[in-house]
């Protein structure tokens, strides 16, 4: 965990959040500014700050689990037309919280390219 993290405090309970995904390596909240009628961040409960970090020694169990929630939260969500899945990573994204996350956005129909 990192101190000064959002996102983990989130995990941890500290930070209240509307979770809709709770399993072993993972959590899925709502996002506090969604952009879409479903709009949920898709988290691993470890801290790595961003996707680019990301470490195959070490970090498979939460990436196949990532992927394994947005299946189920767009099957709950009734996402069957379909669905956005988003990593920003680094500055240049837009990336505003240093803790991997996956948008899941869905509901409305959605442009490309994104801004
Ligand atoms: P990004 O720009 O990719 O870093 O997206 C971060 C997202 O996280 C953004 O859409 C807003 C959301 N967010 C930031 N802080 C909180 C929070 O405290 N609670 C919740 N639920 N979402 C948050």
């Amino acid at each position: 965990m990192a101190t000064d993290c959002i996102f983990c405090k989130i995990v941890s309970g500290d930070i209240p959040a509307d979770i809709v995904y709770e399993g072993d390596h993972v959590i899925g909240f709502r996002d506090i500014n969604a952009q879409a009628p479903t709009h949920v961040q898709i988290i691993p409960r470890e801290h790595v700050a961003k996707i680019s970090d990301f470490d195959p020694s070490r970090d498979t169990a939460w990436l196949v689990e990532l992927f394994q929630a947005a299946q189920k939260i767009a099957s709950d969500e009734g996402l069957d037309k379909g669905f956005r899945l988003v990593f920003n990573n680094g500055a240049l994204s837009g990336q505003s919280v240093l803790h991997v996350h996956m948008h899941i956005l869905g509901g409305r129909q959605l442009s490309w390219p994104p801004g």
